[in-house]
């Protein structure tokens, strides 16, 4: 016999500032929710740069680092907690390539994005920056675990 073990795990995602003024947080939404996902948190915020130093301290080396910062802290952003089955790889599925000219047509990136630094929305790389993230962006109590009960009124 073999089984395939689902796990069930969380995502960070953060439409960025260029989502948000170009319209697409309802797209966003929509190709998470198509896919099955469960959305259990959500806010719109404007990110300090302290938040986000912490966020992309993986990246502090790097010569676009304060670029980056700065763009996002510009904000508004809007952070979200997914979850649902292997979310983190099949969420970089959804978004593409960091660079939206690699991105395959059909991700977000690839359909809506031109410019690495404009490139609409990050999400976690594995389930613990997922965890880390989530840590960072939201408190325990933003979060939501509600059931589905549609099927008691919807025949
Ligand atoms: P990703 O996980 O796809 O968001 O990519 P990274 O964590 O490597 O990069 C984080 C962000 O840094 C990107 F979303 C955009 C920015 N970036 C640049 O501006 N230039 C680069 O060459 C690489 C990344």
């Amino acid at each position: 016999y073999f089984f395939t073990i689902f796990i069930i795990s969380l995502l960070f995602i953060m439409i960025k500032p260029d989502g948000v003024q170009r319209g697409l947080c309802g797209v966003i939404i929509k190709r998470f929710e198509r896919k099955g996902y469960k959305l259990i948190g959500l806010k719109m915020l404007n990110p300090t740069e302290e938040i986000l130093k912490e966020h992309y301290k993986d990246l502090a080396d790097k010569p676009f680092f304060k670029k980056l910062v700065n763009y996002i802290s510009q904000g508004p952003v809007i952070a979200m907690v997914w979850e649902g089955v292997d979310i983190v790889k099949q969420g970089r599925r959804i978004i593409g390539e960091t660079n939206p000219l690699d991105s395959a047509v059909g991700t977000i990136r690839g359909d809506f994005g031109l410019e690495v630094g404009r490139n609409i929305i990050h999400g976690s790389d594995s389930v613990a920056s997922a965890n880390r993230e989530i840590n960072l962006w939201f408190k325990a109590d933003e979060l939501i675990q509600w059931k589905n009960h549609s099927t008691e009124w919807i025949y």
